[in-house]
């Protein structure tokens, strides 16, 4: 198969957002919310979205928080709320593909160890029985869920992009997973776009330079594109880090470029 075929995006999506933004209105991007459901509707009512202004959660919406069902619930059930793929949403696919060949495999094992027996429960909680048929209805719909969304001025993506790469050639693997070559890359990969990512907690990430980003913050990148703007803005402040991380849940508008956030454990 041709590398260029895996490149999920959602055209329709991008086109709808560009015109938002061009009439005007507010592209709110989110970071990571790993099942707290009520964290982001807390956030969303911060918001306070008009009829055609959009959210758009940069992936891992499941896993580890006690709701991800409830998060995927508001995802699903609001035509402006969208989400891309996280490596946790395809970690669930990868799981689901072994549940329905009938085969105990490993990626069955890398899911439950890495937060998806939070996200059984939370469905079990709801659909009781029926939850595994849920879950597997689910995997569909995350199935087309975009990798990236390519907009006029921004790209959104999950993790970043391998520097050394061509836009066009990125996979999956780059996009969901990438952490350490992206952050510390001294120069912009698409010197027109800001890269608006989530992934790695921002003061886990170091640039060339040696910098991080604060506990609970959101982290721009000191690299610049030609207008100016930091290359890049690190948006996975922690919604499911421990009380000493400061976990937060934040918001950027690609209209105004303002933040707002909320504090998991208030403040
Ligand atoms: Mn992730």
């Amino acid at each position: 198969m041709d590398e260029m075929v895996l490149q999920m995006r959602d055209i329709k999506l991008e086109n709808r957002l560009n015109k938002a933004l061009a009439e005007g209105h507010h592209v709110w991007v989110i970071g990571d919310v790993h099942g707290y459901a009520n964290v982001l509707t807390s956030l969303i009512e911060k918001l306070a979205l008009g009829p055609n202004d959009h959210v758009v959660l940069l992936g891992d919406m499941i896993d580890r928080g006690p709701n991800s069902c409830g998060v995927i619930d508001i995802v699903r059930d609001n035509s402006n709320i969208h989400s891309i793929k996280g490596n946790h949403e395809d970690m669930m696919i990868r799981a689901y593909e072994e549940i329905n060949k009938r085969c105990a495999g490993v990626d069955i094992v890398v899911w439950a160890t890495n937060g998806g027996t939070t996200t059984t429960d939370s469905f079990e909680k709801k659909f009781g029985d029926e939850a595994g048929d849920a879950m597997g209805e689910v995997t569909m719909w995350m199935r087309q869920l975009p990798s990236q969304i390519v907009l006029d001025n921004y790209r959104l993506v999950h993790a970043g992009y391998a520097p050394d790469l061509d836009m066009d050639f990125q996979t999956d693997g780059e996009m969901l997973s990438i952490r350490g070559e992206f952050h510390k890359h001294d120069a912009p990969v698409d010197s027109a776009r800001q890269v608006i990512f989530g992934h790695t907690a921002t003061h886990a990430i170091k640039t060339a330079a040696g910098i991080s980003g604060e506990k609970g913050e959101p982290f721009p990148s000191p690299v610049l594109l030609d207008d100016e703007r930091p290359a890049w803005i690190a948006m996975e402040t922690g919604a499911c880090q421990g009380l000493r991380h400061n976990p937060t849940l934040t918001a950027y508008d690609l209209q105004s470029t303002e933040f707002r956030c909320v504090r998991v454990f208030g403040g």
